[in-house]
Parts: structure tokens; sequence; C-alpha cells
């Protein structure tokens, strides 16, 4: 029995054009795009107007070619099989010459096994004097799939854009936006590559994940699924807020299965679980395949009393347990996987209430308010941004911003293992939509059982993962499904045939796989969705009272910030506004006389339909918008934040009694550079609403909320501790004149919300003029310790008269590359902002307020982009610091 074998085809590719007047050497994965950009034979496609002028790359044909060889001792293993982990779309794969496989779905792994079993047995059973090998040889000729020595591989690629043109031809597709290709839901590609309002329109095609050859001797580890069941010292749904920081999980049972075919295993063949917990301790439990009852289904069980649990980093340490799995056979190591379980007990709670019904998650008996944002691919080409490392960097990123969930949204990919690992690693939860988004589907056969080999291997994939919260089935097909699709269909009679796609794929097929294959994990049927057994109206699915839901009045329809506050959704999954990204970035994509909002290079990257006026309008109800367009882009990102904030705020005020849970606010990362609503950009830089989030975030939190006759003081407590501490909440007037300071001593238990104190503007306080009053609010703990600050103007910041803060700054380098900046404020100085236009970096806190004579100390560190569009520097980084506020932008 030999040891199983792995070999990626990595090296020697090359990659051609229909006509073949293009030829490049390439390795793989690699996409079309990406190998044309990195060759120089296109000029970049976020560039300008470029993307207009490339759309003939993914309307032709591509092929890549390589060859591998194949020893004498790879053709003697049982099994030998081509893996495909992904091929983005339309493919057509030769070997030696002969067609062995077509696929249509690039979220899809396919395996081609080289060798026909039955075939060789019967080969070697005819040729008595042929030694093995060479009767093995034969058949492989005789197949014509693999031989000894070099082998042909080809992938023929079609264009996708095209394969939608002629679906669409036959099937009635869905007519959308300008911005999108209309049909590409009747095809397996991620739809945003078509173009979303977002977006660009450049549909990638190629080798977007690896292709590796298998090969092993009959007996090899399959899938791996775990389960945990949990004995708490107290009955998490009972437990009362007063007694969450002593509940605790006091013992777990993990059970372990794995597949592992057993025809071929022999008496002493075993498989060994070792098991490693994250302070060093290790269990180890070994089963002989023989003596299993299940055919083909080895399972153990550990037993582990006192666990130590993983939790999101909010609540505690993300603590993995390393599980090695070992499959010996005659004293062979026959194959080997390694898995980082986390031990914890994650639900979905919709119970009954007084409003409707819940939905929030609870984690090891602590209900977890979700905090964070929605997430899209993290370039138009997949496998170069992998390769820039942007998955982790923003995942880094999003946990710096104290974000505890992440919202894989269904117009993009189920992401590469590099994402969950580093969620499991960050101690962030991950809410995984399957890839469907605002469409009409297929039901039919084909394309159902298409999809369930897809569902079957994404929910297998991940389903280990402690990072997997829930799998919903699609994005806003729900929401729109009545009165948007509907509408927009002209032949009525295909009304009913479409309810019943929707049914019988996310009612019936969808859940069906998700309890065969991940029965650990809920499943929720669309985002937003309030759950009833109907295929609901808008309001409906976005009911307030039930499910989760996605709140646009503030952007898509133009309603003040203030709307979110009329809003109680039991978890908001949505909600958003945009800005434009920094100037560095625009740069990158544009010459200097395009730097105005309604250039058309300007224009080109922004995908919602005029967007930028409306970026252009909100900032003028609040601001006195500036003349500069570096200042204008500034005050963009200042209204985006000061928008989410209002949101974040509120939803986080009404946490009490489950009434909201969530807030994931839409999105948080680019594909390109583009003003869009996302909080960093796609070169990775924080844009204002990044380090509001970070902010907002914070798991103890206050904020203030405005009326026309009082600011309401609260403190929201995420953790799962009581606190006590001091509430210093003050009204003071421009010029800094305290007009009522009050210090209040408060405590609250764990996961609450509470309103400290209300300052009543009375008459007389009206009087000192509304235009001139701020409110501050300040936590501090009972060591002295500020936790978190806030400010909120009575009015629009453009009425105010602002004084000039006259900012001064000291700057020192620290040793570790690090410089430590501390900013003095003679006055009030709102949105303090630190800038840079030769370095990127992330400072402990940007766009914060300030109060007169406030003095604040920070460190700054540089941050590595992958823009190599920024210009040299004569400056050192603390030579090219400079800081504003407000006062400099009007
Ligand atoms: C939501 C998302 C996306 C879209 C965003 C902004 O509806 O689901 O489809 O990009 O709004 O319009």
């Amino acid at each position: 029995m030999k040891s199983k074998k792995c070999i990626p085809l990595i090296k020697n590719w090359t990659l051609s054009n229909s006509e073949n007047s293009i030829s490049l050497q390439i390795d793989s994965p690699t996409t079309v795009f990406e190998a044309l950009i990195h060759h120089k034979i296109i000029p970049d496609p976020f560039y300008g107007q470029n993307e207009q002028t490339l759309q003939w790359v993914s309307e032709d044909e591509w092929t890549y070619k390589t060859t591998f060889d194949l020893t004498q001792e790879m053709l003697s293993y049982h099994n030998l099989v081509l893996i495909f982990h992904g091929l983005d779309t339309f493919a057509e794969v030769s070997l030696n010459g002969k067609i062995v496989l077509e696929t249509e779905n690039m979220h899809r792994r396919y395996e081609l096994f080289l060798v026909d079993e039955h075939q060789k047995q019967d080969e070697q059973n005819s040729s008595d004097e042929a030694s093995i090998g060479n009767s093995i040889e034969k058949i492989y000729e005789n197949i014509g799939y693999a031989k000894k020595g070099k082998n042909r591989l080809e992938i023929i690629f079609r264009s996708a854009q095209k394969e939608v043109e002629l679906l669409s031809k036959k099937t009635k597709a869905m007519q959308k936006s300008p911005q999108y290709i209309a049909g590409v839901e009747l095809i397996r590609k991620a739809q945003y590559s078509f173009g979303w309002d977002w977006g660009p329109t450049l549909p990638d095609v190629g080798i977007w994940k690896p292709i590796e050859l298998v090969a092993d001797d009959g007996l090899h580890l399959g899938d791996l699924e775990t389960k945990q069941n949990f004995v708490y010292n107290l009955d998490p749904e009972t437990c009362p807020t007063e007694n969450l920081p002593s509940l605790s999980i006091e013992d777990v049972n993990l059970i372990c299965r794995i597949d592992v075919p057993n025809e071929f295993a022999s008496n002493d063949s075993k498989v060994v679980f070792r098991l490693k917990t994250p302070d060093g301790e290790i269990l180890e439990n070994e089963i002989f395949i023989q003596e299993v009852p299940s055919k083909g289904l080895v399972q153990t069980n550990f037993r582990i009393e006192n666990p130590i649990v993983w939790w999101t980093h909010d609540l505690g340490e993300p603590a993995l347990h390393e599980l090695a799995i070992e499959l010996w056979s005659d004293s062979y190591l026959i194959d080997r996987q390694i898995h980082s379980i986390g031990i914890r007990d994650l639900q979905l709670i919709r119970t009954s209430d007084e409003w409707g019904e819940s939905f929030y998650f609870r984690l090891n008996g602590i209900p977890v308010f979700a905090k964070g944002a929605n997430w899209i691919p993290v370039d138009s080409f997949i496998p170069r941004g992998e390769k820039l490392k942007l998955t982790e960097n923003t995942l880094h990123a999003a946990q710096e911003a104290n974000m505890n969930m992440i919202r894989v949204w269904g117009g993009g990919v189920y992401e590469s293992d590099v994402f969950y690992d580093t969620c499991d690693q960050l101690g962030l939860l991950v809410w995984q939509d399957f890839a469907f988004a605002c469409a009409f589907y297929r039901a039919d056969e084909d394309f159902l059982n298409n999809f369930a080999q897809e569902a079957q291997q994404q929910l297998i994939r991940l389903r280990n993962h402690p990072s997997l919260a829930l799998w919903c089935g699609n994005n806003e097909i729900e929401m729109l499904f009545e009165n948007m699709f509907v509408q927009d269909i002209k032949n009525p009679l295909r009304i009913p045939r479409l309810r019943k796609n929707y049914r019988k794929l996310f009612f019936e097929t969808l859940p069906a796989l998700v309890h065969a294959y991940d029965s650990n994990t809920p499943y929720w049927r669309s985002s937003p969705s309030s759950g009833t057994s109907k295929i609901e109206n808008y309001f409906v699915a976005n009911d307030q009272n039930r499910g989760d839901s996605h709140f646009w009045a503030v952007w898509h329809m133009n309603r003040p910030f203030t709307a979110y506050r009329t809003f109680n959704s039991r978890f908001m999954s949505e909600y958003g506004f945009e800005s434009f990204p920094e100037m560095k970035t625009l740069r990158a994509i544009a010459p200097d006389d395009a730097m105005d909002f309604y250039h058309p290079i300007m224009e080109n990257h922004q995908k919602n339909s005029a967007g930028n006026k409306k970026i252009m309008d909100y900032m003028q109800a609040r601001f006195t918008v500036p003349q500069a367009f570096e200042s204008q882009v500034t005050l963009s990102q200042i209204t985006q934040a000061e928008a989410i904030e209002y949101g974040i705020e509120h939803w986080r005020r009404n946490r009490n009694d489950f009434h909201c849970m969530g807030s994931l606010f839409w999105q948080l990362n680019d594909c390109w550079p583009v003003a869009s609503w996302s909080s960093i950009d796609y070169f990775g830089r924080w844009k204002a609403l990044h380090y509001y989030a970070k902010r907002c975030y914070q798991p103890l939190f206050s904020s203030i909320c405005e009326s026309y006759d009082k600011f309401e003081f609260w403190v929201t407590n995420d953790t799962k501790q009581k606190f006590i501490g001091t509430l210093q909440c003050e009204v003071f007037s421009i010029d800094g004149t305290v007009i009522e300071l009050k210090e209040v001593p408060f405590e609250m238990e764990a996961c609450q919300s509470k309103l400290v104190e209300t300052i009543d503007l009375d008459e007389k306080i009206m009087e000192a003029n509304q235009e001139q009053i701020v409110a501050f609010v300040q936590l501090v703990n009972n060591d002295g310790q500020t936790l978190h600050q806030n400010f909120r103007l009575l009015v629009a910041p453009k009425l105010y008269e602002l004084p000039n803060p006259d900012l001064s700054f000291k700057i020192q380098k620290n040793e570790n590359e690090t410089l430590k900046l501390e900013i003095i404020s003679e006055n009030i100085s709102l949105y303090t902002h630190i800038t840079s236009d030769a370095y990127d970096f992330v400072s402990d806190d940007n766009f914060f307020s300030m109060r007169k004579g406030e003095s604040r100390i920070l460190t700054l560190r540089q941050l590595k982009t992958h823009d190599d569009s920024m210009k040299e520097t004569s400056l050192s980084f603390e030579e090219s610091i400079q800081i504003k506020s407000l006062f400099d932008l009007q």
C-alpha cells in the first residue's frame, strides 16, 4: 500500500488567444486578465475608461496548455485523479488530444479519474505474461487518458459572455439595470464580474484555483464532519443577564467522523486522531478500520472537561484545537489531514416575543450583538487579489475595527480556505450566502444537478470552521421578488413558474442539502427574510419585527441619516452610504485633470446611477462644500461615516430584550478603485468610515441621541461582564463654555444598553443659540481610564461658526518604524484628521473631534499597499504628516 501523493500543476503553462497572436508563459492558477496585465499586453483595466476598451478579453476564447510527466510509480497507483479546484467557467479539457471533461460552473471542483479500474482489472487478468506496469500502461493508452512519460493537458475556455447571450435567447433572461449584463443568472459564474452597482464589467476567465494530480492506492481519508455536544453549568436558555459572567461550558463531547473507503483496508489499517488542545495537551484515539461497523465511516469521540472554547475576539480568545488525522496501513503512513477545530456552541435564536420573532446568534451561551460589514470579492481578478494577500489584510482590518461578523454576499464567490482559516484565527463569525443574488433562477433538472454538486462541495469544505455561523440562500431575491421582479415580467403567465422555481430552490433543495451535509449550521432562506412560509412581498420580507433586514431609505431613497432611527430591525444585515476613496487611490486611476466629481472617468468609477451627485447632495445638506476637489473627497468620507454612525448607534442602543442584535453595514471592501459604500478601498486604505466603525463597534460604547429639546446619553455593553464606572455628560457651546456638565456614576449588566442621563435643552440653553451647542460624552471605568468618547452637534455642521482650532502637533519616531503623534487643539476641532500624501498608514484613531484645549497621543504605523502608482518622495514619513479639521475644509 503506497502513500497518497498530491502534485500541483503549477509550472510551464502557456496561455494563448483564439488567433494565437498572444502566447504567454504562466504559472497556474492565473486568470486571463491577470496574465495579460502581468505581461503588459493590456493596460491597467482599472485606469481611466480602459474597462470599456478591454471587453474583447472576455469575448475571446482562451487556451491553457501544459504537460506533466507520469512515472511508472504514479501509474501503478490504484486511483489517479486530476482535480480542478476552479475553472472559470465554460471549459473543455483535453488530455493527450482527447476531450475528457467539460465544465460549466466556476464554483465547483471537478475531478477527472485517469484510470478506469474495471478496464484495468480486465486487462490485467487477460495478459498473463505482461508485468503489472506494462499492462497498466497499455490500458492508459487504450483509454487515451494518460500515459507513461509526457502527457499533454489542454483547457479551452469559451466566452462566458457569449454563453450568456446564447442562453438568454433561449430562456427569457431578466432585463436589469444598464450596469449589468442581462442573463448572467443563467450560468454559474460570480455575478459581480459582469458588473454591479460598485463593480466594473470585466468578466474574468481561466484557471482561478489550483489544479493537482492526486494518486492513492484505494485507501485514503475522505471528508471530515465534527459534532459537539455541550454541558453547561447553567441553562443558557433561562440564565438571567446578571448571571452571564458565571455561565460556562463544563464539558464537551467532540465527535469526529471521517469517510474512509475501506475496500482496500488490511487488518492493521487504522485511523489515528490526535487532538492538541490550545494549552498543548494531546489526546489520541486509534480506530482499526476493519472494526468499524458502518462501512467507510470512521468515528471517534473526545470527551473534554472544562474545554478552552472558541470565542469571537471581542468576547474572548478564538482558541483553536488542532486535529491531526492519520491513516496507517501495513505500518506506512498513507494519508494525513490537519484541521483547526473550535470548541464552540453557536445557535441562531428565533423565539416569539412581543414584537414578533427574535433573530440573533448565541455563542457559548452568550447573546452576541453582531457588528460587522458585508464582504465582496477582493479583486475583479480574484487570484491576483489572493496573491496580494488582500483577503488576510482586509480581515485583519475588520478585526481591528472591532467587527465580529462578516457577511459573504451572494453575488460574489465562496471564499478561499485562507478566508475562513483567517476568520477562525481572528475570531470573526461568517454569514455565508450561497452564490445567488437579485435575480430569478432556473430550477430545471440540469441547473439543480449542477448546483447540488456546488452546494455539496462547499458545505463539506466549510462545515468544520468555527467561524461559520449561517448558510443563507440568497441575497435580496425574496425582498425584490414580488415588488420589483414580478412587475418587470411582461408575460404574467410566467409568474407562477418563477414562484415555483424559487420555492424549489430555496424552500426545498437548499435546506435539504444543508441538512444533509452540514446539519450543525443554521439555514436562512434569503437576506433579508422574515422566515415565514411564504414568498413575501418587499415589506414582509423586510419586516422590522422578524428576521434580518436591509434598510436603504438612506441613500437609495434619499432620506436623511436620522431615518435610520425610524427603523427598528431585529438584525440589520445591510444599509450603506457611499463616498470617494482618498486622493492617492484616485490618482492611481485618473490623471490630474480628471479630478472632478462629474468627470467621465470619475463617473465611470461610480456604478450606482447618479451616485456622485447623490454624494454631493447629501454633503450639501450637512456641510458648506468646499471648492477644492481634494477637500470634497475628504468631506464625502466624513459624510459617509456620519451616516453609518447614526445607524450603528441607533441599533446598538436597541439591543435590550434582543430587539436588535446585529449591524452589518454595506460594504467592507472594494474589488477595484471606485466611489462606493466601502469602508476600506481597493488598496486597503481606511476611509473615515473604517475609523468610525472602529469607535462605534467598541464593545463598551457611549452614544448621544439628540432631538430638538434634549440630549440622551447612552451606554451599550456588549461584553459578558457587568460594567461599573462613570459617564461624563457635557453640553458646551462652540467657544468651549460649559453649559451643563454631569458626572454620573452608574452600573449596568452584561449584554445591555442603558439610557444613563438626559440633559434637557430648556429655554435658557436654547437662547444660547442652537447653532452653538455641542454635546460630548465620555465613558470612564473605575480605574479612571477613558474607554470611549463621542460628540454630537445639535444641528447640521454647516450652521456652526467654527473657531480656528489652531491645531499643533509633535511627532516622534519610535524604534519599530511607527510614529508617536501628539495633537493639541486650542479650540474645538471637528473631524480632526491626519493625512499624508506620500505614505500610507493606519492610526489608532482618525477623523475624531476634540474639545477646546484637548490633547491626544496616537500611534501611526505604515501600511504597505499594492498601489504602484505611488510617487517617489524625498519626504520622510514624519515630514509628510498633515493634520486638519473641518475648519480647513469649509
Ligand atoms: C444591496 C446589496 C448589493 C448592492 C448594494 C448597494 O442590495 O445586496 O446587491 O450592491 O445593496 O446597492
